[in-house]
C-alpha cells in the first residue's frame, strides 16, 4: 500500500483529492493546521474523514513537516496548503508569502532533509499568467502574476523546479486553472453565485453583490483535476502541467448559466459593486491543456454548464435544509 501526504486536506481539493487516492488503494495522511474548531466539513460532505489518518501540523512550521514525514515515510507529497484566495492577499500579502511562498519551500526542504526520494506535488496555478502574454497559455507561456496570491505562487514554482534541478527530486508543478464543485469555499465566485442564487430562489436573499462580472475564466471541474495531480507523479519523468479545459467564459455568462437553470434572470438580482472590483485584475484566461492530454493521458471530463448545475442543485438541497 503507497502511503500519500496531503497538505491542505480540510481544502477543496485536498478533500476530492484524498478521495480519489483512497479509491486507488492509498493510505492518506492529511495534515491539517490545529483550530479552535473542528474543520472538517468537505471530508464529511465526502463521507471519508475516518478513512484518513488526520495529524495536526503548519506548513510555516518546517518542524511540524520534517516530523510528520519523517513519521509516516510517505511516497508521495501532494502540497495543496495555501491561503488561496486571490482578495484576500492584497490584506493579508506577508501571510499570503509566508504560507503560500515559504511554506511550499518548507515543503521541499523536508523532502530534501527526511528522503530526497519521496515525489513531490506543488499546486502552481494559472494567477501566474496574470496580464497574459500570449492569448492561450501554457507551460512555456512567461509569466506575469497580478496579486501577491500569484507573486507567492510563482515563489513556490521556481522552487519546485529549483529543488527538481539541483538535487535531482522528483518534484511536479501542476499549472491548474479555476476548478470548481459543489464545496468550493463560498468566497469564489461560482460558488458565490451558486449559493446565493439558491437563497434568492428560497425567498432568504435579495440581491447578489459583485466586483467585475467582464472578467473571463477557464472554468473546470475540482474532480477531474485532481486526477491530473496524481497522474504527474506517476509518469516517467517529473514535468509540469497546464491542466486546463481550453474554454473561457465571463462571470457575467457563468451567472446567467446558474439564475436561468433556477428560473431567475440574474439582471434582476445582480448589483455590480465597486468596492469588490480587485487593485489588479487578471482579465482573462484560457489554458492549453495538450501537453497534459499528450503525456498524462488526461482531458476535461464535466464542462461549466453541468458543473453549475450540479453546484446549485447541492446549494439548493444545502440551503432548504439549515436555511442560510
Ligand atoms: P482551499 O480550499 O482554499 O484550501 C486551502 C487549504 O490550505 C486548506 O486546507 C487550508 O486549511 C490549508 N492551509 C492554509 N494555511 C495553512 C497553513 N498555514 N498550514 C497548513 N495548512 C494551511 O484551496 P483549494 O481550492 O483546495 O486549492 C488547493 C491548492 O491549489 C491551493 O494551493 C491553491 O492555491 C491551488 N490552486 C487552486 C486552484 C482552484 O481553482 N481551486 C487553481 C490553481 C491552484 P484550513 O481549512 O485550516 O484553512
Ligand atoms: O474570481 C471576479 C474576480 O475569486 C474569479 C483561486 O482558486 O483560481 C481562483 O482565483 C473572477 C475574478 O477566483 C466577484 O475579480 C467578480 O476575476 O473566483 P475567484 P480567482 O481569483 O480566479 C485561481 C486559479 C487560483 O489559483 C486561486 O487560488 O471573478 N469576480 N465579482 C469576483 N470574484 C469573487 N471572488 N467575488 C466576487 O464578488
Amino acid at each position: 500500500m503507497k502511503t500519500a501526504l496531503i497538505t491542505g486536506i480540510t481544502g477543496q481539493d485536498g478533500a476530492y483529492l484524498a478521495e480519489y487516492l483512497l479509491k486507488n488503494g492509498y493510505e492518506v495522511i492529511g495534515f491539517m493546521r490545529r483550530l479552535s474548531t473542528i474543520n472538517v466539513e468537505r471530508l464529511d460532505y465526502l463521507g471519508i474523514t475516518d478513512e484518513i489518518i488526520l495529524t495536526d501540523g503548519d506548513i510555516t512550521d518546517l518542524s511540524s513537516m520534517v516530523r510528520i514525514m519523517d513519521k509516516y515515510k510517505p511516497a508521495e507529497v501532494y502540497n495543496l496548503a495555501a491561503q488561496s484566495f486571490v482578495g484576500t492577499s492584497w490584506q493579508q500579502p506577508i501571510l499570503t508569502s509566508n504560507v503560500t511562498a515559504i511554506g511550499a519551500l518548507n515543503v521541499l526542504e523536508a523532502i530534501r532533509l527526511v528522503d530526497p526520494s519521496i515525489k513531490f506535488y506543488q499546486a502552481s496555478t494559472s494567477e501566474m499568467f496574470g496580464k497574459i502574454k500570449e492569448t492561450i497559455q501554457c507551460e512555456t507561456t512567461p509569466f506575469h502574476p497580478r496579486s501577491p496570491y500569484g507573486v507567492s505562487k510563482l515563489y513556490a514554482h521556481w522552487m519546485t523546479v529549483n529543488y527538481r534541478e539541483s538535487f535531482n527530486m522528483f518534484a511536479c508543478a501542476g499549472i491548474l486553472f479555476n476548478h470548481e464543485s459543489p464545496i468550493r469555499g463560498l468566497e469564489f465566485v461560482t460558488r458565490k453565485v451558486t449559493h446565493s442564487a439558491a437563497r434568492i430562489k428560497l425567498g432568504l436573499q435579495d440581491k447578489l453583490h459583485l466586483g467585475n462580472i467582464d472578467a473571463k475564466r477557464d472554468w473546470g471541474h475540482a474532480k477531474d483535476y485532481v486526477r491530473a495531480m496524481h497522474l504527474m507523479l506517476q509518469h516517467d519523468n517529473p514535468d509540469d502541467f497546464v491542466i486546463a479545459t481550453g474554454k473561457t467564459t465571463s462571470v457575467r455568462d457563468m451567472c446567467k448559466i446558474a439564475f436561468d437553470y433556477l428560473g431567475l434572470d440574474y439582471k434582476n438580482y445582480v448589483v455590480i459593486d465597486k468596492s469588490l472590483f480587485r487593485p489588479a485584475e487578471v482579465e482573462i484566461l484560457i489554458g492549453n491543456p495538450v501537453k497534459a492530454e499528450k503525456h498524462l493521458g488526461w482531458k476535461a471530463e464535466v464542462g461549466l454548464e453541468e458543473m453549475i448545475k450540479e453546484m446549485v442543485d447541492a446549494d439548493m438541497k444545502r440551503v432548504n435544509l439549515n436555511r442560510r
